[in-house]
C-alpha cells in the first residue's frame, strides 16, 4: 500500500548535494498514462505502484526548480533490470542463502587472514543512518579498520583544506540562499549550471569569475572566465593573493584580528606576480588583476571551490590557496560574503562526518583521538581498545584488493567505472575471495560480485541527508519497496546478527539509528545531539552544530572560527607541477568531470532514455578543431584516447572555446569508453584524493563512423 495516497510526500532528489526539495505523489499504474501525459516524469507501469515527481515550491534551496536528472528521477524505481532478488554467483538466491553465503566467507576470510582482510566501501549516496551504521558495522561487527568511501574521491581535499583553516569542515558554512546578495562570486572548477543547476537561481544577481580550462555553460554566464591549464590552480590562486596584496587591497583589521600565518603565506606568494602566473596558468596578467581587484572591490563577495580545482595530487594546498585569498580579502566569517566548498554528493556531507571515512567515528571525530574514542565506545558499548585504528584510504584500499584484503563490501558506490586508474581496479576486484555489492541496478561492479543484494531507493526509504549547506532533511518514503528488496539498514542488521552480534544493536529503523547517531555525535565538532525527527517535521531549518537545545547554527564563523583560540590560519602553499606532465609521446592534458544529464558511474542514469537522449549513449571527447586536426581527426570521429595506463574509446567533439593543450572527457560511460581507464591514481598526501583532472594523453584515429 503506497502511504502517498494519502497525498504528497515531501522528499529530497536523489541526486547531488545541493537535494533539491520535491514532491512525490503515488500514481499507481492504472494512473502512470494520465499522470506522464501531465507531469514530465512518471514510472512506466510497472508491477509496483508508480509515483510522478514535481519540485517543491517551498523548499528555498531550489525555489520551484528541478534539473532533467530531478526530473527524471522516478523512472529509476521502475529501470526493468532494477534488481529484485538476491544473486550468488550470478544465480537467483534467497536473502537467507544470500546472507549466508556472505557471513561464511567474511568469516572464512578473517579466520584465515585476520580482521583486516575485511574491508567496507561506503558512499556520500547513503544516508546518514547508513553511514553511521555502516562505521559501526565495520568497527563492530567486522572489527576491522579497512574501511573507506567514495567521498575520498569526492570532498577530502576540500575537507582537508577547511578542517585547517576554519577548524571545521562545512562545505557551505552559509545558507545556498546567502549567495543570491552577493556583488562578485568567483567559482574555482565547478560547473553548477550543469552539476547543480538549480543553484544558478541564486546566482543570477552576482558577477562570475569563473576559473575553468573549459568555456562551459556556467563560464558562458560569467562577467570574466579565466582558463588555466589543468593542474594551474594552485599557482594562480597565489597569483590573485598576490595581486591582492601588491595592490594593497587587504583587509588588514581582519587579517590582524582573526586569523593567524599571513606572513608565512605571504611569503610563499611573493614570487608569483602576474606575469609569471601567466606563464605557468596560461592565464593573462590583465584578467589575472582584473579578477582580483573585482573581487577585491566587491561589498559582498564569495569564494567558491568544486573538483575542477580540488582533485589533484595538490587539492588540498590549492583549496588552502583559495582560502588564503578569502582571508586576506576578509571574507569568511562575515554576513553576506564567504568561502565554500560545493559538496558533490546527495549525502556527500553527512557521509563524512558519521564515521565511514578511514580515519573518523561519528561527529566528525578522529580515530586516533583517545577521548573520541571512548565516546563513541560507550554509545556503541565496546571496550574502546577493541576499536580499530585508521585504516587505508579509498585508492590504497583499492589497491590492497587480493593482497591484504580478501573480503568487500560495496555500498553505494561504482569504484570499477568511477576509480582512478580503472583498468587495474578491475584486476585488483577480480582477486578477491569475496566480493559483495548493495544496489538496486547491476552496476558494472555489481557485475563482478559474488553475491549482489537488491536494496530499497530514496522514494522507498525513510531517513536524513545533510545537503550542501550543512542542513539536515528528511527522505521520506513514499512508496513500499518491490516485493524481495530489503532496505541496507535491513541488511547490515541482518549481517551483523550472522556474525554473532545481538541485531539490536545495528538496529534496522532509520529513526533508531538517528537516536543512537544523536548520542554518538553529541560534543563532536558535527554535533547533530539537537537534531530529532520529531524536529525535522515541524520543518525547522535544522543546520549542525546543533547541540541539544540549540537552533542549529546556519551560518558558521560570524564571531569566531573553530580553532581553540578562535582564529583562522593561512597555509603557507606554494605551487607544483601535477603528478604527470605532458611528454612527446603522450602530449596533451586530459581532464574529466561531468555534463547535465549523466551521473557520476551512470550506473543510475544511464538506464534512463531520456537522460541517454541528451548526453549521447557514448563517450565523447572534447578537443579543439587544431588538436583534433593535428591528429588526423574530425568532429564526430571516433577516436583512441590513450595514456601510459590504459585507452579510451570516445567520439571526437571539436570545442573551440577549448585550450588547444587540452582535451575533455566525461567519466559517466562504461566498457571502453571509461575515462578513468586514463587517470592518473597519484594521490594527495594529505587528503589521499587521487588526480582525476589532469593526465597526460595522445589521441589516434579509430576509423570515422
Ligand atoms: N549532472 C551531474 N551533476 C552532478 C554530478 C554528476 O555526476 N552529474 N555529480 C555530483 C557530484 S558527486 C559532484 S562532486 C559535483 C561536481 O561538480 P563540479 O565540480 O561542478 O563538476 P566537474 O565537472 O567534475 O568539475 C567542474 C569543472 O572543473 C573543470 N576542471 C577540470 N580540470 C580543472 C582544473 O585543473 N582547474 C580548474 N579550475 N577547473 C578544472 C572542468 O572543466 C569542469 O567544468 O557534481 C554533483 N552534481
Ligand atoms: N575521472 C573522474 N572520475 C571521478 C570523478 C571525476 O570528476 N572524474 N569524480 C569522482 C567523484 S566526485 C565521485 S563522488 C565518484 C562517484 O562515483 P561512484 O562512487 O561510483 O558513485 P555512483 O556512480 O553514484 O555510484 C553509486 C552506486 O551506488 C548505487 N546507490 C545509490 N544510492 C544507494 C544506496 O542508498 N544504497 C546502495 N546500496 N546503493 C546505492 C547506485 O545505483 C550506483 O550503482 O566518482 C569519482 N570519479
Ligand atoms: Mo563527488
Amino acid at each position: 500500500m503506497s502511504e502517498a495516497a494519502l497525498g504528497d510526500t515531501a522528499t529530497h532528489c536523489p541526486y547531488c548535494a545541493l537535494q533539491c526539495g520535491t514532491l512525490l505523489t503515488a500514481t499507481g499504474p492504472e494512473a502512470a498514462d494520465v499522470a506522464a501525459a501531465s507531469v514530465p516524469a512518471a514510472v512506466p507501469a510497472a508491477d509496483f505502484p508508480a509515483v510522478a515527481v514535481r519540485p517543491d515550491p517551498d523548499f528555498p534551496v531550489n525555489l520551484g526548480g528541478l534539473c532533467q536528472k530531478g526530473w527524471t528521477a522516478p523512472e529509476l524505481l521502475g529501470v526493468a533490470d532494477r534488481l529484485r532478488v538476491p544473486l550468488v554467483h550470478g544465480r537467483p538466491a534467497s536473502w537467507d542463502e544470500a546472507l549466508d553465503v556472505v557471513a561464511a566467507g567474511l568469516r572464512r576470510v578473517q579466520e584465515r587472514h585476520g580482521k583486516d582482510a575485511t574491508a567496507v566501501f561506503g558512499s556520500g549516496s547513503l544516508t546518514n543512518e547508513k553511514a553511521y551504521l555502516l562505521g559501526k558495522f565495520a568497527r563492530v561487527a567486522l572489527g576491522t579498520s579497512q574501511i573507506d568511501y567514495n567521498g575520498r574521491f569526492c570532498m577530502s581535499s576540500a575537507a582537508a583544506a577547511s578542517n585547517a583553516a576554519f577548524g571545521i569542515d562545512r562545505g557551505l558554512p552559509f545558507p545556498v540562499t546567502d549567495l543570491g546578495s552577493a556583488d562578485v562570486v568567483l567559482i574555482a572548477g565547478g560547473n553548477p549550471a550543469e552539476t547543480m543547476p538549480p543553484l544558478m537561481r541564486h546566482l543570477e544577481h552576482p558577477r562570475l569569475i569563473v576559473i575553468d580550462p573549459r568555456r562551459t555553460r556556467t563560464a558562458a554566464q560569467a562577467a570574466l572566465h579565466l582558463q588555466p591549464a589543468p593542474g594551474t590552480d594552485l599557482a594562480l590562486a597565489l597569483g590573485l593573493l598576490h595581486v591582492v596584496v601588491a595592490e594593497g587591497l587587504t583587509d588588514a583589521a581582519y587579517i590582524g584580528q582573526r586569523t593567524h600565518g599571513f606572513e608565512a603565506a605571504w611569503s610563499r606568494a611573493l614570487s608569483w606576480w602576474p606575469e609569471h602566473t601567466e606563464r605557468v596558468t596560461g592565464v593573462p596578467a590583465v584578467l589575472l588583476r582584473e579578477a582580483a581587484r573585482m573581487l577585491a572591490g566587491a561589498d559582498r563577495a564569495y569564494i567558491l571551490t568544486g573538483r575542477g580545482a580540488e582533485q589533484h595530487s595538490k587539492g588540498t594546498d590549492t583549496v588552502a590557496a583559495f582560502v588564503n585569498l578569502a582571508l586576506a580579502l576578509g571574507l569568511p566569517g562575515r554576513v553576506g560574503s564567504g568561502f565554500g566548498c560545493l559538496t558533490g554528493q546527495g549525502n556527500g556531507q553527512g557521509g563524512r562526518e558519521l564515521g565511514q571515512k578511514a580515519d573518523q567515528l561519528p561527529g566528525y571525530r578522529s580515530i586516533a583521538d583517545p577521548a573520541a574514542r571512548a565516546h563513541v565506545a560507550a554509545v556503541w558499548g565496546v571496550d574502546p581498545a577493541s576499536l580499530p585504528g585508521p585504516g587505508r584510504s579509498a585508492v590504497e584500499l583499492l589497491g590492497a584488493l587480493g593482497r591484504d584484503v580478501h573480503a568487500l563490501l560495496v555500498f553505494g558506490s561504482n569504484p570499477v567505472v568511477s576509480a582512478p586508474d580503472a583498468g587495474r581496479v578491475r584486476e585488483r576486484l577480480s582477486a578477491l575471495e569475496l566480493l559483495v555489492v548493495s544496489d538496486f541496478v547491476p552496476s558494472e561492479t555489481a557485475a563482478l560480485a559474488d553475491v549482489v543484494l537488491p536494496v530499497a531507493q530514496w522514494a522507498e526509504e525513510e531517513g536524513t541527508m545533510t545537503s550542501l549547506e550543512g542542513r539536515v532533511l528528511r527522505r521520506r518514503r513514499a512508496l513500499t519497496p518491490p516485493p524481495g528488496v530489503r532496505t541496507d539498514l535491513e541488511v547490515l542488521s541482518a549481517l551483523a546478527g550472522r556474525l554473532g552480534f545481538d541485531e539490536a544493536a545495528f538496529p534496522a529503523s532509520p529513526p533508531a539509528v538517528f537516536e543512537e547517531l544523536r548520542a554518538a555525535t553529541r560534543g563532536g565538532r558535527a554535533d547533530y545531539s539537537g537534531i530529532s525527527y520529531a524536529r525535522l517535521e515541524t520543518g525547522e531549518a535544522l543546520y549542525w552544530p546543533c547541540p541539544e537545545g540549540s537552533p542549529g547554527t546556519p551560518r558558521l564563523f560570524l564571531d569566531r572560527f573553530a580553532h581553540p583560540d578562535g582564529r583562522a590560519v593561512f597555509a603557507p602553499v606554494d605551487h607544483r607541477d601535477a603528478a604527470e606532465l605532458p611528454s612527446d609521446l603522450y602530449p596533451l592534458l586530459a581532464t574529466t568531470g561531468r555534463v547535465l544529464a549523466q551521473y557520476q558511474s551512470g550506473a543510475q542514469t544511464r538506464r534512463i532514455p531520456a537522460l541517454v537522449k541528451a548526453s549521447g549513449a557514448e563517450c565523447f571527447v572534447e578537443v579543439h578543431p587544431d588538436t583534433a586536426e593535428r591528429a588526423g581527426l574530425a568532429d564526430g570521429d571516433r577516436a583512441w584516447v590513450r595514456s601510459v595506463r590504459g585507452n579510451t574509446q570516445a567520439v571526437v567533439r571539436y570545442e573551440g572555446s577549448l585550450r588547444p593543450d587540452t582535451v575533455f572527457l566525461p567519466f559517466h560511460f562504461a566498457a571502453e569508453g571509461s575515462a578513468n581507464l586514463l587517470t592518473n591514481p597519484a594521490l594527495d598526501p594529505v587528503s589521499r584524493m587521487p588526480e582525476f583532472k589532469v593526465c597526460a594523453v595522445r589521441l589516434e584515429a579509430v576509423g570515422t563512423r
